[in-house]
């Protein structure tokens, strides 16, 4: 396979290398991060008051935790390190009520951002030879304009249409004879249902690859979403508070997804005690933003689970690469005295040939006991056929996942277009249990 890059030279620097950009890079963030009011307070208490108190890498482990709190309580600018008349772009996080988390960005970490995006659409076999729909939307969440640039910047046709409106998406797949697509993964498999509707046939479209991310998916998903479009879809990982796509993304061997270890420091803590686990132990990942000048945030607890693979990948880059994320501290469900992540009954279900494009997951109660319920689309065919064909898949579903859960959950089928259809990314799991 011929490998294409964006930045031979530092796409394929040795560790050492990398080390060496880590360190003076971590020094002028630090340096940066002296500006703000809250490491301004913190900072000096862990012997760092200046940058050249940073001598090695390991200095790093110094500095504690900046959690999503923090950002909350330093609302609006307690993060801001430069004039606010140098700030030239702003985000906010998404879904979360009350007071918002906002990042800013400088003309210089406009720069940086969008040249990683750059960096990780090439390393997908992605060209200015591609017609690429982003599908993300725009707006304050980073997905749709993170990728643009990036997209742009590459030389690629960009066809900026955003979120929702899934007929004119397919119209605008077929008229440009789009290549790429930049989508979640929840939405994509919306695509395909009524892709049957829309009188277009994937024969008609060009499609050859997608970019999903910004919600959690496993394996199986993915393989479901190459076999129905005929395409490869690569993993993309990111978070606002680290500018947003373009911190993690799969090469063309789509075997873990590289961390730009130029731009950032990833570590894996156990969430419980904060200790840095070694490579391949599964935990919290941790960021250090490595470039945003304008908003530095360090050792930043994503609270995504997820283990580092070290080596070597086949493409020649030894940034590390980062797993498929597991799941989130905070969406682990605890099914009477149970701990199950989503992710384990989407791959589960997924794997079963006759599930459709959409399922969810109630929690309700039943007097103290929790009842798990998974509601799963099937294929129409198979809906409107042999009552004891459903029966069968029923039953299998449910056995399936009670071997893999331990918990034996009901299972209800459902025609195509009966759950609720997110365009962004998706609700999976509905916990009603307190208010029963
Ligand atoms: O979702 C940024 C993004 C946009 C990433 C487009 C990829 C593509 P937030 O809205 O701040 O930012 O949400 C970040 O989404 O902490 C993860 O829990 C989850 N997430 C993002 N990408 C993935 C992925 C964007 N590939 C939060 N797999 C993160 C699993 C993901 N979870």
């Amino acid at each position: 396979m011929e490998i294409s890059y964006w930045n031979k030279d530092v796409e394929t620097a040795s560790r050492q290398d990398i080390e060496t950009i880590q360190l003076s890079r971590l020094r002028e963030i630090v340096a940066s991060a002296l500006s703000t009011d809250h490491y301004k307070r913190l900072l000096p208490k862990v012997g760092i008051a200046s940058a050249s108190d940073i001598k090695t890498l390991d200095d790093l482990r110094k500095i504690p935790f900046t959690m999503k709190d923090d950002l909350r309580q330093n609302y609006p600018t307690g993060l801001l390190s430069v004039d606010f008349k140098d700030v030239v772009r702003m985000h906010s996080s998404s879904g979360t009520t009350g007071i918002p988390t906002v990042i800013y960005l400088s003309r210089e970490d406009m720069e940086s951002w969008t040249d990683l995006v750059a960096r990780s659409i090439v390393a997908t076999g992605g060209s200015r030879d591609d017609v690429f729909q982003n599908m993300m939307s725009y707006g304050l969440f980073t997905g749709g304009l993170g990728l643009h640039y990036g997209a742009e910047r590459v030389g690629m046709m960009v066809i900026p249409i955003g979120g929702g409106n899934t007929g004119k998406q397919i119209q605008m797949m077929n008229d440009f004879q789009t290549t790429a697509l930049h989508i979640t993964p929840s939405y994509l498999l919306h695509i395909h249902s009524k892709l049957a509707q829309s009188g277009v046939t994937l024969e008609d479209l060009n499609l050859q690859r997608a970019f999903i991310g910004a919600e959690p998916h496993s394996e199986e998903t993915r393989q479901k979403l190459e076999e129905l479009f005929g395409i490869k879809c690569f993993n993309s990982y990111g978070l606002s508070e680290m500018n947003g796509p373009g911190v993690a993304f799969e090469c063309e061997y789509r075997d873990g997804m590289h961390i730009w270890e130029d731009g950032f420091i990833p570590e894996i803590i156990d969430p419980e005690t904060g200790d840095v686990l070694p490579d391949g132990e599964l935990g919290e990942l941790v960021l250090t933003n490595l470039t945003r000048k304008a908003m530095p945030i360090l050792r930043y607890r994503t609270r995504d689970l997820a283990h580092l693979y070290d080596g070597v990948c086949r493409c020649g880059r030894q940034h590390r690469r980062l797993s498929r994320i597991k799941g989130r501290t905070d969406d682990m469900m605890i099914i009477n005295g149970v701990n199950v992540f989503p992710s384990q009954i989407e791959e589960v279900i997924m794997r079963i040939p006759e599930v459709g494009t959409n399922y969810q997951i109630y929690l309700t109660k039943k007097g103290a006991i929790d009842q798990l319920t998974v509601k799963v689309e099937i294929y129409s065919k198979i809906f409107s056929g042999e009552a004891s064909q459903l029966d069968q898949i029923k039953k299998r579903i449910a056995e399936e996942l009670r071997a893999s859960i331990f918990i034996h959950p009901q299972v209800q089928l459902h025609e195509p277009g009966y759950l609720p259809v997110f365009e962004g990314k998706a609700v999976r799991v509905v916990d009603q249990r307190d208010q029963m």
